[in-house]
């Protein structure tokens, strides 16, 4: 059974309960509190205090993409998320390496994502000037991240992997804030997206269907 420790909402999170979900892995979530993820017991966990972290038959990891590594490595239902073929392999890296550098970033996407999406949710004030210099950021990396999608239905190919997953998580929940809407409207990513969220695994791990999950545990 792998306990994920995160709070609802957290797209990395998200990214390991959807390959949780897709490789049919037993598991749970193990809600964070507020401020619990920068406490001594966690960061025993996750020595820089970000979130997920997991713990799987005493086995534990940390950074997702290690995560999604081992997941897909140890859970064999239905088949591999990571391909075969060097170069289909290499763009899926590819791919997962502009989400945590580029995407992912105080330079990128965050702050927009931050301000409309993550601020209101917990009662925090939206800073208006952030949401808009970090405009042109994400429109470049938007436009990036369409280029692999734009000649394959998924990101390393004709395959869905962990490129999918780890993409979809967060541009899902860019798509659901107004500037990010407008920004993927148009682009090659829409269809992406519209595939991934007819995948089980998309709608079953939403903002809400997650609080939901961790007010149960
Ligand atoms: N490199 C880490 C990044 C994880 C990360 O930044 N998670 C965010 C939430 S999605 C977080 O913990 N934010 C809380 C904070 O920065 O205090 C990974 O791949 O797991």
């Amino acid at each position: 059974m792998i306990t994920i420790h995160m709070i609802p909402g957290s797209p990395f999170g998200r990214a390991v309960l959807i390959a949780a979900l897709e490789k049919q892995a037993p598991h749970r979530v193990q809600p964070l509190a507020p401020g619990e993820h920068k406490q001594p017991a966690y960061l025993a966990r996750q020595p820089f205090g970000r979130m997920p972290a997991i713990e799987d038959d005493g086995f534990a990891l940390y950074e997702t993409q290690a995560i999604l590594d081992y997941i897909d490595a140890t859970y064999g239902t239905p088949g591999s998320l990571t391909p075969r073929d060097a170069k289909a392999k290499a763009r899926m890296r590819q791919v997962m390496g502009v989400i945590d550098w580029y995407f992912f970033a105080r330079d990128g996407a965050i702050p927009l994502v931050f301000n409309r999406y993550v601020a209101p949710r917990l009662g925090l004030p939206v800073d208006e000037a952030a949401v808009a210099a970090a405009i042109p950021a994400t429109r470049h990396v938007v436009g990036v991240l369409e280029g692999f999608v734009k000649n394959s239905p998924h990101m390393a190919g004709d395959a869905f992997t962990l490129a999918d997953i780890h993409a979809g998580a967060q541009l899902d929940i860019l798509a659901e804030t107004p500037e990010g809407a407008e920004i993927i409207a148009g682009t090659a990513l829409e269809p992406w997206l519209k595939r991934l969220n007819a995948r089980p695994s998309f709608p079953a791990t939403t903002y809400d269907r997650v609080t939901e999950l961790a007010a149960a545990a």
